[in-house]
C-alpha cells in the first residue's frame, strides 16, 4: 500500500511548490531514462559507438577526423529516438509552464522529448539532434522533414554536420547566459536527471543555489550536486514528479 503522496513529497517542498513564483529546471539524459533513451553514463558504464566513447565520437575533432562516423551515431540515435515518446516525466514539466508566474525550463538533453511533451520556449544548451547545420554558413535544416538525411547545404554547397554542441564546442551564444540570468532569478530550482558532470551545464544550479533558490535534485543516485541540495528525491523522474504536483492541488 503506497503511503498517502503528502507523506512522499516533504512539506517544505510541498510548501514552496505552492508559494513559487519563478522556478527553473534543469534536465539532463535521465528524464528521457523512462521513455527508452540510453543515458550516457547511467549503470556504471558510458555508451559508447563502434569501441569509441561518446565523448571521443561526439567531440569536435571527429567533424574534423571524421564526420561520416559522427553522422553514423547521429543517423542511429536518431532511428532510436524515432519511435520514443515523452514519459510522464516530460509530461508533468510541461504542464508546470502554464503554474507559475515566471517558468524555464533549461535541458542539456538534444532529443527533443520536451518539445514532444509540450514544452515552450526549451533552452538547450546543446543542441537539437533533429537539426543539421551547415559547417560553413550555419544555415539550419529540420532532419524531421529532410528524408533522406541532405549531406550538403542546399544555400552554399558546403557540408552539413549535427546541429549538436559537441565535447570542446562552445554552447550556442547566448543559451547559457540566459539560463544563467533566469537561475539567479529563480525561487524554486529542480534539476532533473543528470550525472551534473558535464559544464559550463552543471554550473546552473549552483548559480540558481548561490542567488538564494531553494534547490531540489530529483535523481535514482546521488551526483556531485546532491550536497548542496536543500532536498534530494531518490528515486526516477517519471514516478517522482508526477507526485510533487499533485500533493500540492
Ligand atoms: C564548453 C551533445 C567552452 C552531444 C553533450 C569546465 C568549464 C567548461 C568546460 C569544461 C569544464 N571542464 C571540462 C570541460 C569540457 C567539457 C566537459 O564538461 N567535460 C566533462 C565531461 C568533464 N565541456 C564541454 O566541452 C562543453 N563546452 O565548455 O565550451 C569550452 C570550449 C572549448 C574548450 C573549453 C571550454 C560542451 C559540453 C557539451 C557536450 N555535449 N551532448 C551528444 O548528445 O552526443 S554532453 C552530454 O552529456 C549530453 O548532452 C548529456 O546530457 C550531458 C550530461 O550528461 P547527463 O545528461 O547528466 O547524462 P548522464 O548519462 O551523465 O547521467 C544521467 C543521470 O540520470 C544519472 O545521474 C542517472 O542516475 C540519472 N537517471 C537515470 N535514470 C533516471 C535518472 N534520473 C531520473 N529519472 C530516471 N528515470
Amino acid at each position: 500500500m503506497q503511503a498517502p503522496i503528502q507523506e512522499l513529497i516533504p512539506a517544505e517542498l510541498q510548501s514552496r511548490f505552492a508559494k513559487a513564483r519563478n522556478v527553473l529546471v534543469l534536465t539532463g539524459a535521465g528524464v528521457s531514462a523512462e521513455s527508452g533513451v540510453p543515458t550516457f553514463r547511467g549503470g556504471g558504464g558510458a555508451a559508447v559507438w563502434k569501441g569509441m566513447p561518446f565523448d571521443v565520437i561526439s567531440s569536435a575533432g571527429m567533424v574534423q577526423q571524421n564526420l561520416q562516423a559522427v553522422w553514423e551515431w547521429f543517423d542511429y540515435r536518431r532511428n532510436l529516438l524515432s519511435e520514443l515518446v515523452p514519459n510522464a516525466g516530460h509530461l508533468t514539466i510541461a504542464s508546470w509552464q502554464e503554474r507559475f508566474p515566471e517558468f524555464t525550463l533549461v535541458t542539456q538533453n538534444v532529443d527533443g522529448l520536451h518539445q514532444k511533451a509540450g514544452s515552450k520556449n526549451v533552452i538547450e544548451l546543446h543542441g537539437n539532434i533533429w537539426r543539421a547545420r551547415c559547417i560553413a554558413c550555419e544555415s539550419r535544416f529540420d532532419l524531421r522533414i529532410s528524408h533522406p538525411r541532405p549531406d550538403n547545404c542546399i544555400s552554399c554547397g558546403e557540408r552539413l554536420r549535427p546541429d549538436v554542441v559537441l565535447f570542446g564546442e562552445m554552447l550556442p551564444a547566448g543559451a547559457f547566459e540566459l539560463a544563467a540570468e533566469r537561475a539567479v532569478r529563480c525561487d524554486l530550482c529542480f534539476v532533473i536527471g543528470t550525472s551534473a558532470l558535464v559544464y559550463p551545464a552543471a554550473s546552473i544550479p549552483e548559480i540558481a543555489k548561490s542567488a538564494g533558490a531553494y534547490l531540489c535534485e530529483v535523481n535514482p543516485e546521488r551526483t556531485p550536486l546532491s550536497n548542496i541540495c536543500d532536498e534530494v528525491l531518490s528515486g526516477s523522474a517519471g514516478a517522482i514528479l508526477p507526485l510533487i504536483g499533485a500533493a500540492t492541488n
